[in-house]
């Protein structure tokens, strides 16, 4: 019934709004990729729910490892830079390797700053151990420790300086329990995790992490057990 003379008109119109539909589509997908586009150095998740930051002086040579343990066994430490929901931005080992380019040129970065962040956070003990991995001088070295709580204000738990007092020393800067949205029993009691993560088996042991490593920790509170082996 219907001739075809009208068609051709109406399949330009068509092709053409189809063809720039697809492009409007393109461009939509290419901009929200880029927006997405994650940034590849110094990650550090700007949806963290806590941060700890370590620092020591500007141009030290001394490498300082930040070990932190969470309530279900896991640490991050600079072998294992993520574990659980925490995720170490790097292992910061004094002037080794610290270049950035500048005008073309390499010049050293002075900073010395290692970053744990947290992308949730669970209920239960966290620790917060800090290791002079290598020492250069024979003073002790001031290192700063600072753990924020982030959301819904930021709450600085505990921000120190402690002093390392050369190559092996491992220090528990601060201990604490999250129950709900409270911060409850800070404390600095000492808990290795340096002996954890070198012991056979806790990467995902939960609570019995603690168990086979001496008996001087108590697996289930984390407390040292003063005195009585
Ligand atoms: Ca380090
Ligand atoms: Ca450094």
């Amino acid at each position: 019934m219907f001739e075809e003379e009208q068609e051709p008109e109406f399949e330009i119109f068509s092709s053409l709004l189809f063809n720039s539909l697809k492009a409007i589509t393109f461009m939509f997908f290419i901009s929200f990729a880029m927006i997405n586009k994650p940034a590849e150095s110094g990650k550090v998740d700007p949806k963290a729910e806590m941060l700890i930051t370590v620092t020591w002086p500007d141009n030290n040579e001394d490498d300082v490892d930040t070990y932190v343990l969470d309530p279900a066994g896991n640490i991050v430490w600079y072998n294992q830079r993520e574990a659980g929901l925490m995720h170490l931005d790097r292992d910061d080992r004094g002037m080794f390797k610290d270049v950035i380019l500048f005008n073309g040129a390499e010049v050293s970065n002075p900073l010395n700053q290692e970053i744990v962040s947290f992308r949730g956070l669970e209920d239960g003990e966290y620790v917060v151990n800090i290791v002079h991995y290598i020492a250069n001088g024979t003073a002790p070295l001031p290192v700063s420790v600072k753990v924020e709580k982030l959301n819904p204000s930021v709450q600085v738990i505990y921000y120190q300086t402690l002093n390392l007092k050369g190559t092996g020393d491992e220090v528990t800067a601060v201990r604490f329990t999250l129950k709900g949205a409270d911060v409850v029993d800070v404390g600095n009691s000492p808990k290795s995790l340096v002996e954890l993560t070198r012991s056979a088996g806790g990467k995902d042991g939960g609570a019995a992490a603690g168990g086979s490593s001496g008996g001087h920790i108590d697996a289930a509170t984390g407390q040292v057990i003063g005195g009585a082996q």
